[in-house]
């Protein structure tokens, strides 16, 4: 069965839901499915509102146990299945490519436990990421990660997709902060690695495959989580400079002055400014320049980290690198310039269609692959717009035009991808492959690898019920 949308994709060998099914599963979490076509279309589409699948069917359970009688059922009847968290994936690998059944972590959000002195988080995968933020808050913790998506996102969708966001500088990669995690196997039964140990080297690190497998060896249940200590004193400076090797000369100046309390470096180009101004009326706070650098501190004492940032400020300002700033330390203003950087994604919607990019690249060629992509679609796009993770060396590319164009969409791949892997960058640096960017793996993976990812693949999910058609190529 091959359906309009995808031409060339075939369906795989999956049965097709029955009534009897329907039933069987409603027993499994009676009150908790839904079959209704209205309701069933926000879990069909993606966030980007660029791809729909035809799923007739959604079951929210609210326990392991409970995954596991759903999945267990799916397996032997070869029904296949998509796990969805928050739906705020941005590859298209959280809504089904076809029929799958959709299980949604909504309903498992309880938070287990909270060891203040460790800091060691245990909740269920369903919880979102802001409701886990405020509830370590109390406590003078924080989450590990933060990302513009927090409002929706789940953290078991966080692990599955092995999430960045903004203080990935600080907090490192969720592989290092996530200390155990639960999870169902494609056959249905639990994986138990939950652990809230530091240090454990006692055989393979299993936990460590499922972080970033984006659903396709199972669907995570249960998480341990580090989360650091809250830093009680935070600033947040916005800078324009004159042109990209500033953004590097400041970014440079700024790990060397700021040390240890640097707990964000972002950047953004002039075109994203205009955007978000135009799209969402938001306000530029400093006078409109070639780039924008966002700088976070986040410390334990005001004198010395107002100190730190103001001497680096002036220096910047007295040496030219910095045309224009302005610092904020209360809640309200650091929102507000938070609010420029994360709220992008939602900005480019108002375009039209998004051709979305995240890559790694060295820092030095990293803003030329903007103006290529800008010449090269001249004419043929409605923007084309550079931000992004610089403390990472991750840029976030994206493309618009009023809607979709397969002549945009030719001239941007797999240009954009030859050219990533020409610099031996990473063609996805943190959202994942998903069913979008599945097939251009090889751009960033060698052959040897994908090989192994497929044995992988094979044997923990023999029947390929998990998630079919994402991460892994097509052919
Ligand atoms: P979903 O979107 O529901 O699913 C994502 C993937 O994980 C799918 O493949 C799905 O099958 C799988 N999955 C979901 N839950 C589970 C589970 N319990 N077990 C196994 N598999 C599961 N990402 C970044 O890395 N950095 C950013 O800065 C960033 N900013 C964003 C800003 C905005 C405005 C938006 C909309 C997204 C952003 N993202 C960012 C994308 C980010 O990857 C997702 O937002 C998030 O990590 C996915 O969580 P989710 O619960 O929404 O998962
Ligand atoms: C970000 C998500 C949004 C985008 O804002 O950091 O990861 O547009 C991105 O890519
Ligand atoms: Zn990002």
């Amino acid at each position: 069965l091959t359906s309009k949308r995808y031409p060339k994709l075939k369906r795989g060998p999956f049965a097709t839901l029955t009534d009897a099914d329907v039933s069987s599963l409603e027993r499994l979490v009676s009150g908790r499915v839904i079959t209704d076509k209205s309701d069933l279309d926000g879990y069909n589409t993606d966030w980007l509102r660029t791809v729909r699948g035809a799923s007739t069917i959604v079951l929210r359970p609210k326990t392991t146990e409970e995954v596991s009688a759903i999945v267990s059922y799916c397996h032997d009847r070869g029904l296949a299945v998509v796990p969805q968290g928050g739906n705020t994936g941005l590859v298209a690998g959280s809504v089904p490519v076809f029929d799958e059944v959709i299980i949604s972590t909504q309903l498992m959000n309880n938070i287990i436990s909270l060891d203040e002195v460790s800091g060691t988080l245990v909740c269920q995968a369903g919880c979102v990421l802001a409701a886990l933020d405020d509830h370590v808050a109390q406590r003078g913790l924080t989450m590990p990660l933060d990302l513009g998506a927090k409002g929706s996102c789940h953290i078991g969708g966080n692990l599955a997709t092995n999430a960045g966001g903004v203080r990935l500088l600080r907090h490192g990669s969720l592989h290092g902060s996530v200390l155990g995690l639960e999870a169902v196997l494609p056959s249905g039964e639990v994986l138990d690695c939950m652990s809230t140990l530091r240090k454990d080297n006692t055989g393979y690190d299993l936990k460590q495959l499922l972080i970033g497998a984006e659903g396709t060896l199972g669907i995570i249940t249960k998480a341990s989580i580090l989360c650091p200590q809250r830093p009680n004193v935070v600033s947040v400076a916005l800078l324009g400079c004159a042109n990209f090797q500033g953004v590097l000369d400041i970014f440079r100046e700024t790990k060397t002055k700021l040390g240890e309390i640097l707990s964000a470096f972002e950047f953004m180009d002039t075109a994203s400014m205009e955007m978000i101004g135009e799209n969402l009326r938001l306000i530029n706070p400093i006078s409109a320049s070639p780039f924008y650098v966002l700088i976070e501190t986040g410390g334990s004492n005001k004198e010395h980290d107002e100190e730190k940032l103001s001497a680096l400020l002036e220096g910047l300002m007295e040496k030219g690198k910095a045309m224009d700033g302005t610092l904020a330390t209360d809640t309200t203003k650091i929102q507000a310039i938070w609010g420029l950087r994360e709220r992008m994604a939602e900005g480019l919607l108002h375009d039209g269609y998004c051709y979305k990019y995240d890559v790694s690249l060295p820092l030095p060629s990293f803003y030329q692959l903007v103006e290529d992509m800008r010449e090269r679609v001249e004419g043929s796009a409605k923007r084309v717009v550079g931000y992004g993770h610089i403390g990472d060396g991750n840029l976030h590319l994206n493309v618009t035009s009023s809607e979709y164009s397969q002549h945009t969409m030719d001239l941007i791949e797999p240009f954009i991808y030859d050219w990533v892997a020409n610099y031996k960058g990473s063609i996805s640096a943190e959202h994942g492959l998903g069913f979008k960017k599945r097939d251009f793996i090889y751009h960033s993976k060698s052959p040897s690898a994908v090989a192994l990812m497929k044995q992988i693949k094979n044997l923990i999910d023999p029947k390929g019920i998990m998630n079919p058609y994402k991460l892994l190529p097509s052919k």
